[in-house]
């Protein structure tokens, strides 16, 4: 079992309650996007659902058709960013390198991506 917060110390939520800055590339009632303080990338977007929940696992349990939306939000990033090749990636738990407890779906692209990602 991870540690992992509530909303009322999780980083996500205070960045999109606007509490906490970043470079906004979307927001709607339901999910904001920002890009990556730490890009892997030359784009490297997160897609973060405005509830907090703690991983992709639990939105899915709870709320399975706010995935699709969060995958269709990141695919509008996607086409917002000219990019037509690009890799959307849930890390799901620590061992698969999940730093930030509240689910949230990276965005990559703009050069090639390898496979098996290490
Ligand atoms: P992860 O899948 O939980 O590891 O993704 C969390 C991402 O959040 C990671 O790529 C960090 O660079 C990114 N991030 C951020 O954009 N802004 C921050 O203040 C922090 C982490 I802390």
């Amino acid at each position: 079992m991870t540690s992992a917060p509530d909303s009322a110390d999780c980083l996500f939520c205070r960045i999109v309650a606007g509490e906490v800055p970043a470079d906004l590339v979307v927001s709607t009632d339901e999910v904001v996007a920002f890009r990556d303080i730490s890009p892997v990338a030359p784009i490297h977007v997160l897609v973060v659902p405005r509830e907090h929940r703690p991983d992709a696992a639990a939105t899915a349990a709870d709320d399975p058709a706010a995935i699709g939306r969060l995958v269709a939000a990141a695919a509008e990033v996607a086409s917002h960013e000219g990019l037509d090749d690009y890799r959307m990636v849930f890390n799901t738990g620590p061992g698969a390198g999940q730093s930030v407890f509240h689910t949230h779906l990276h965005v990559l692209g703009g050069r090639d991506l390898a496979w098996p990602p290490g």
